[in-house]
């Protein structure tokens, strides 16, 4: 059979590269879009061992005629979409880039694909972000949504774009609605990653505390290795449609905390209340983990837990890392990196 060809946007990122190991593996030939070829950020393929496997091609997603050339230039079956500004504390900092970058790039996409002879399938990272978080009942495809940032809002434009395209041109358009997912490769910035390589630095000597923000903020935080398998099934599917993807379960940015400091054998206190509320080492008496204000949102989202069980009955797809996994695989591998 002839090998499919996949365009991943975003292959720099975490969940690119776990999707380019994954495709590879299917026996796909994969290109990967990286803006920035001349100044390699490519560790995460070298970490996944994949760097040379895959064609890298220069292409930011918000200039149309690029992504024209690389149509032309490979004869693409599957697109996925993954570039975005995806720090949603930024997009506040940031909002005209965030929706330029994450609103318009899949219209870009679906202009080009809708006008191609190709029947080319269009894979979007679409988010829980969306839903906004306002109750503690799980959320699902049907679930409205309630956008609390100019990311949420400039994803939610995307998604029905997605979808429009899909009615009006009978497009293989779909978006996965993923909720938090994590690894040893997630960005610093986000606060998983943010407590496991600040724990880790801590017990190396190379860091006294860590600084963070809401600690009560509640996220259904599953595997991104798991996820990318998710997004692949979909564009399998018989027909197009959209899924909630995620764990089912969630837990607080405190509790992320307590079960790392647990595996790293830690005795630890919390101490204070608000803003004053800290983590206290016990064997020496000193703070590990304090409240700064700089990292609080200007709105939040408060709670967020995914019911994917039209996923799992469809795509017969489930997580297959459970929280507790996930956490001591992190700060496994950031020890590993930084002792
Ligand atoms: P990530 O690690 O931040 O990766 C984002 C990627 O997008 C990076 O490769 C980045 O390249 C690229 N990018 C940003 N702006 C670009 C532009 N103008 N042109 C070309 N590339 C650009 O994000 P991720 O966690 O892998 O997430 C992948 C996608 O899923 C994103 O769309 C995100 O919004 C969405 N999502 C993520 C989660 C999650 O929990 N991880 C959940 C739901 C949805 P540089 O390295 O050059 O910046
Ligand atoms: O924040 C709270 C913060 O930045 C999680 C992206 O992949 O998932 C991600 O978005 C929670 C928030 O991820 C700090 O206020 C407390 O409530 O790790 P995060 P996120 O905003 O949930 C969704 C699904 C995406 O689509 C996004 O692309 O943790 N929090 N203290 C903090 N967050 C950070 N970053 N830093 C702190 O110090």
């Amino acid at each position: 059979m002839k090998k499919k060809t996949a365009l991943i946007t975003g292959i720099s990122g975490q969940d690119g590269a776990y999707l380019a190991k994954f495709l590879l593996k299917k026996n796909y030939r994969v290109v990967g879009s990286d803006r920035r070829s001349s100044r390699s950020n490519n560790w995460r393929l070298e970490e996944l061992d994949i760097g040379s496997k895959v064609i890298i091609e220069d292409l930011d997603v918000i200039e149309i005629s690029n992504i024209a050339r690389i149509f032309q230039k490979y004869s693409i079956d599957e697109v996925y979409n993954l570039a975005a500004q995806s720090f949603v504390k930024s997009s506040f900092e940031n909002p005209i880039q965030t929706s330029i970058v994450n609103a318009i790039s899949p219209l870009n996409f679906l202009e080009i694909i809708r006008n191609q002879k190709r029947k080319i399938k269009f894979y979007q990272a679409s988010t829980s972000e969306m839903f906004g978080g306002k109750n503690e009942r799980k959320q699902n495809e049907l679930t409205n949504f309630y956008p609390r940032s100019p990311y949420a809002t400039s994803k939610t434009f995307a998604h029905y774009t997605v979808r429009n395209y899909r009615e009006a041109y009978n497009i293989f358009a779909v978006s996965g609605i993923l909720f938090n997912h994590e690894s040893p490769l997630r960005g610093e910035e986000f606060i998983t990653r943010k407590i496991t390589l600040g724990l880790a630095n801590i017990i190396s000597g190379k860091k006294k505390k860590i600084k963070v923000g809401n600690l009560y903020a509640k996220r259904d935080w599953g595997y991104a290795g798991d996820y990318v398998e998710a997004m692949w099934k979909m564009l399998q599917n018989k027909s197009p449609k959209d899924y909630v993807i995620g764990t089912g379960k969630n837990y607080s940015v405190k509790n992320f905390i307590d079960v790392a400091t647990k595996i790293l054998n830690l005795k630890t206190k919390w101490r204070g209340k608000g803003i004053n509320e800290k983590l206290i080492n016990l064997e020496n008496n000193k703070t590990i983990i304090e409240i700064d204000k700089k990292f609080f949102r200007p709105t939040e989202v408060d709670t967020l837990k995914g019911d994917f069980s039209k996923a799992a009955k469809e795509l017969n797809w489930k997580p297959k890392t459970n929280f507790m996994e996930l956490v001591e695989m992190m700060i496994k591998a950031d020890i590993g990196r930084k002792l």
